[in-house]
């Protein structure tokens, strides 16, 4: 009767980003493109069966630094020159889930190395876990729709 069941739901997702360089002719300020991502561990999943929005704050060089993606999926494109740490505030559909924030390095390098040199895609990247102690019957029944 209060819509509550005591089974946690969890929700595998990879918090990430791929970098590429542009190659000697691009400006020196934007020598690499990058993709910061938030998606399900489970490519065939659709995080925003629970995610409502990400915020993604950007270091103040960009312009806007401040970007929020209302639908899947919530990734940020752009150029730049540097490393930064992203933070990625996350918002569900419940709103009795408080958003939460999630932080991510933006690498544009090998490990190692200042330059790359192989101009090979870097790829960053980690998993976690949403994890909902008591979901709701309407974030329950969205899950079941998979
Ligand atoms: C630092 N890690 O601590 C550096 C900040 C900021 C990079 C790196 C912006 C692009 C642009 C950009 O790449 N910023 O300037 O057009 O100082």
């Amino acid at each position: 009767a209060t819509g509550e069941s005591s089974d946690a739901l969890s929700k595998p997702f990879v918090i990430g980003s791929i970098a590429t360089w542009l190659g000697k002719k691009a400006e020196e300020s934007r020598s690499h493109e990058w993709t910061i991502y938030l998606r399900a561990a489970n490519p065939e999943e659709d995080l925003s069966l629970i995610v409502r929005k990400v915020v993604f704050v950007l270091h103040p060089t960009l312009q806007p630094p401040t970007r929020t993606i209302e639908t899947a999926p919530f990734e940020v494109t752009d150029q730049g020159w540097g490393e930064f740490e992203v933070t990625l505030q996350v918002y569900f559909h419940d709103s009795r889930d408080k958003p939460i924030e999630l932080s991510h390095m933006l690498k544009l390098y090998p490990p190692g190395e200042q330059v790359n040199i192989a101009g090979k895609p870097v790829v960053a990247e980690r998993y976690d876990e949403f994890v909902f102690n008591s979901p709701s019957e309407g974030l329950r029944q969205r899950l079941l729709t998979e």
